[in-house]
């Protein structure tokens, strides 16, 4: 695959917390960061995107006394997932990886900043509402396929890989390229389902090799 002008990168919260040894460790998530950073040199369009919470944001389990992460609650947003206090805005573990490339990037969208609802997608906010701008920004630049990487495949990946279908972008997922979570909760796994829900929305799947 060539990138062309209508062809966006999208780079999923590849920061210090989702790192080994941050407060929400993806497992491998600092394998991304080398095939990323090579991704980013194809691309004209790149945009990366941050979870930025306030500090005893909704999606944290010490915001919920009682509870503990992983187990989930009901909010008038849905089920809530909830987590270890992670990428708080400002700290260091809301920072890019160390090696990320972030000069490539026209825009930086940072998302989860209402104290009240969470936001996986870089899209729409979990009330399924409110919208962060990014359709209508690559709208304006003439996007029409989202290439998505980054962390994680199965939460903030997956929700911006179905939030870009439905309005109308050609999404595909580079596999090596992406690392999951993996949380217990889900029968099964939430990284199986997690495909599985991507390629029934018509999500293709692509190795980082096939752009050379
Ligand atoms: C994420 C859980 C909580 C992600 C963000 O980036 O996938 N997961 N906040
Ligand atoms: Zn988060």
């Amino acid at each position: 695959m060539i990138p062309g002008p209508a062809d966006l990168l999208l780079v999923i919260d590849v920061q210090v917390d989702f790192l080994p040894g941050g407060a929400l460790p993806v497992p491998d998530g600092d394998r991304v960061v080398r095939p990323i950073n090579a991704l980013q040199d194809r691309f004209r369009h790149v945009v990366l995107t941050q979870d930025w919470h306030p500090p005893g944001h909704v999606s944290f389990a010490a915001s919920h006394p009682g509870r503990a992460p992983f187990e989930t609650v009901r909010l008038a947003s849905g089920d809530q997932t909830l987590w270890p206090v992670h990428c708080v805005q400002g700290t260091p573990g809301a920072a890019f990886a160390p090696g990320l490339a972030t000069d490539r990037a026209a825009l930086i969208l940072r998302k989860g900043s209402d104290p009240a609802v969470d936001s996986y997608s870089a899209f729409l906010d979990a009330n399924r509402t409110t919208r962060t701008g990014l359709a209508a920004a690559l709208g304006e630049r003439g996007i029409r396929r989202v290439v998505l990487c980054g962390l994680a495949t199965d939460f903030c990946v997956l929700w911006s890989a179905l939030d870009a279908r439905a309005a109308g972008f050609e999404v595909v997922v580079v596999e090596d390229a992406v690392a999951g979570i993996d949380a217990p909760t889900v029968p099964g796994g939430s990284l199986a389902e997690a495909w599985a829900r991507m390629a029934a929305a018509g999500v293709g799947r692509i190795g980082a090799a096939a752009f050379g």
